[in-house]
């Protein structure tokens, strides 16, 4: 891919993107009226981010948004992905806005209007208010949130808000941001707030994500434009077996089950495919899935988003042999503790993908993203494809003049844009690619010790500083083409 001298030019009109989310880079986390998330409590739970992080002031975008924008405009960015934070402009998760945080997104869409950048709203970037966390709705003693189905309602309450604000100038609209993340790694293996681990509660976080996705939409079509173009962004697993063995493809079909089916199933199809019900079914037999359920979770949708960084592989349970990964880490990649993975545990076990790692030890594998988009391109037919993220972390730092150097991120960012163009040329409908992420920032479990950013930061005076990958993706967005070679050294 890389050694080709052809240039690869990319469709006319093809977004150029960068993404970020509320909790990772606002800050001013008790400002205008904002009230604890899920993050907020999570964050302050020693023991639960590296270094006791938090993102109280994040990369305090909420006081520095004119200057990030103008970043991007400098880079020459054509749209840019945010999210909103529920508990900035509805602090107890029901009932009436804070006109304030209303006030703080209009004005950023503003200025992103006024310097020619799209943007793309997204509703949840797994930032519950922890008063919905903390309501027990059916009785239920663990908690409330996700596992709640009320949660669903709420969602859609709060969508209308965003929709009532935003939507006289906001084109693009994605309900949630990588469901899987919300229900299995923050209520199955607990290394995501709120830290519970149950997998009958993250099976039934997943369903009501699924609700809510659907709710969601029907809220937004009331409301908004005809012109508005309302999605979702999942982060599909591009899941292989590690060998052709019947066994092993029997363990890639559980995981594509419970990291992918479990979604698209309900949200592209209206259904929970029976393989699904049956591996889990000693855990729950799903009488959570009231009738008419499936029917609404099931909307049509104007996109999909991908967000992709690396494969995995799977084989059959075989404990000796599988990698495992090692101990515990705070993605749930690897052994742990508790599984993200209900009912698959004795079945699978998790091997790392060949190539070269970033320093979240995530294999470069860009085949996986191209398979992801011409399989999502057969799934969802018609529905045009955006990648919502993609990017790594590398341990930048500036060298002597202030510079970062970082010819990984431009190999990681080459390779993964060729294999888009391979998608689009095989006939994906690809229309952006969203980089993750601007800035560096509050990497969740991770806290501020993983990098993802495109733009440096210096926690300690928040000053931004443009990579060199930053330059680079901005000759790439300029000129619509790829070089055929990465050119990064
Ligand atoms: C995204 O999460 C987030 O949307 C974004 O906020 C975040 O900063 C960014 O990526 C970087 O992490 O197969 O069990 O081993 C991606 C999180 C990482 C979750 C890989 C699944 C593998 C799970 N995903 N992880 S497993």
């Amino acid at each position: 891919m890389s050694s080709s001298t052809v240039n690869s030019i990319f469709p006319a009109g093809f977004l150029w993107g960068a993404a970020t989310a509320a909790y990772q880079i606002e800050g001013a986390a008790r400002e205008d009226g904002r009230t604890p998330s899920i993050w907020d409590t999570f964050s302050h739970t020693p023991g639960k981010v590296l270094g006791g992080d938090t993102g109280d002031v994040a990369v305090d975008h909420y006081h520095r948004w004119r200057e990030d924008v103008r970043l991007m405009a400098d880079l020459g960015l054509s749209a840019y992905r945010f999210s909103v934070s529920w508990s900035r402009v509805q602090p107890t998760g029901r009932g009436p806005a804070v006109q304030r945080g209303l006030d703080f997104y209009r004005a950023l869409v503003d200025e992103l209007l006024a310097h020619g950048i799209r943007p793309m709203v997204t509703l949840y970037h797994w930032d519950l208010p922890q008063e919905l966390e903390d309501a027990f709705p059916s009785g239920s003693s663990a908690g409330g949130g996700w596992p709640e189905r009320d949660t669903a309602h709420r969602f859609a309450e709060y969508a209308g808000i965003v929709a009532d604000a935003l939507g006289d100038r906001v084109e693009m609209w994605s309900t949630l941001n990588e469901p899987w993340c919300s229900a299995f790694l923050g209520y199955g293996s607990g290394v995501h707030a709120p830290g519970r681990t149950d997998p009958v509660a993250a099976l039934r976080a997943a369903h009501h994500l699924n609700l809510a996705h659907g709710l969601g939409v029907q809220a937004l079509r009331e409301r908004l434009p005809a012109r508005a173009r309302i999605g979702v962004s999942l982060n599909p697993s591009a899941v292989r077996p590690l060998t052709p063995s019947a066994a092993d493809r029997d363990a890639r079909r559980r995981i594509d089950a419970l990291a992918n089916r479990v979604f698209t199933g309900p949200m592209l199809r209206g259904v929970y495919d029976d393989d699904l019900l049956a591996d889990t079914a000693r855990i729950t037999d799903w009488a959570f899935v009231q009738e008419g359920d499936l029917r609404t979770a099931h909307q049509p949708i104007d996109f999909l988003g991908i967000n992709y960084y690396s494969p995995a592989v799977v084989s059959a349970a075989a404990r000796d042999e599988a990698d495992g990964s090692g101990a515990p880490r705070p993605d749930g990649h690897g052994a742990s503790a508790h599984s993200p993975w209900p009912g698959a545990d004795d079945h699978v076990s998790f091997h790392r993908a060949p190539g070269e790692l970033t320093a979240m030890d995530w294999p470069v594998d860009p085949t996986g993203l191209k398979d992801l988009l011409l399989e999502y391109t057969a799934q969802a037919p018609g529905v045009p494809l955006y990648v919502t993220e993609n990017g790594a972390a590398y341990d930048d730092r500036p060298g002597a003049g202030g510079q970062v150097h970082d010819p990984e991120r431009i190999r990681y960012l080459h390779g993964h844009l060729a294999a888009v163009h391979e998608a689009i040329v095989a006939g994906a409908d690809v229309r952006g690619y969203y980089l993750w992420s601007l800035l560096d920032n509050f990497e969740w479990a991770y806290g501020y010790s993983k990098r993802f950013g495109a733009v440096h930061v210096d926690y300690a005076t928040q000053v931004r500083t443009p990579k060199s990958s930053a330059h680079w993706y901005a000759k790439v967005a300029a000129s619509g083409e790829l070089p055929g070679e990465s050119a990064a050294d």
